[in-house]
């Protein structure tokens, strides 16, 4: 067990359905810390460069296409296991196959619009906070 920072975002479909209030009270209640924040419209450059492991992938260019559709609500969170911790919460990729009690599992039901996003190793959140928050 380590204290952990991790990258978290409301994708736009979360910001367009009003869900933001309701991931930051889960990760608040949770015991994480909110370090920092920032809503922003993501442009394409910054869009391939979260997204640069998938690229070449079926989905690719929509899920590009869908993250650079509206605003998204970029964080940073700390805490004991935050990684490991806000993925657990945010329940697995297909919010159809995403555990009731999980943000996914709650509020979602397509695998392409699925409210959130967070890093999945010590790795991508050390990139992926420089990245947003440089
Ligand atoms: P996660 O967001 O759980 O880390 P991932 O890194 O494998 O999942 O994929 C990134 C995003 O790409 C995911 O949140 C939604 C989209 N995606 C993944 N697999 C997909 C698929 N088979 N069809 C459509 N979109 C997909
Ligand atoms: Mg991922």
């Amino acid at each position: 067990m380590a204290h952990e920072d991790t990258f978290i975002m409301v994708k736009p479909d979360g910001v367009r359905r009003r869900l933001v209030g309701e991931v930051i009270s889960r990760f608040e209640a949770k015991g994480l810390d909110l370090c920092r924040l920032e809503m922003v419209l993501p442009d394409s450059a910054i869009a391939a460069a979260h997204y640069a492991e998938h690229e070449g992938k079926p989905f690719y260019d929509g899920l590009i296409d869908f993250i650079t559709s509206g605003p998204v609500v970029a964080m940073h969170w700390s805490g004991e296991s935050a990684i490991t911790v806000a993925r657990a919460m945010m329940g697995v990729t297909d919010p159809a196959l995403a555990r009731p009690g999980t943000i996914r599992g709650d509020f979602g039901l397509q695998v392409g619009e699925n409210i959130v996003h967070g890093s999945d190793s010590p790795e991508s959140a050390d990139r992926e906070l420089a990245l947003w928050f440089p």
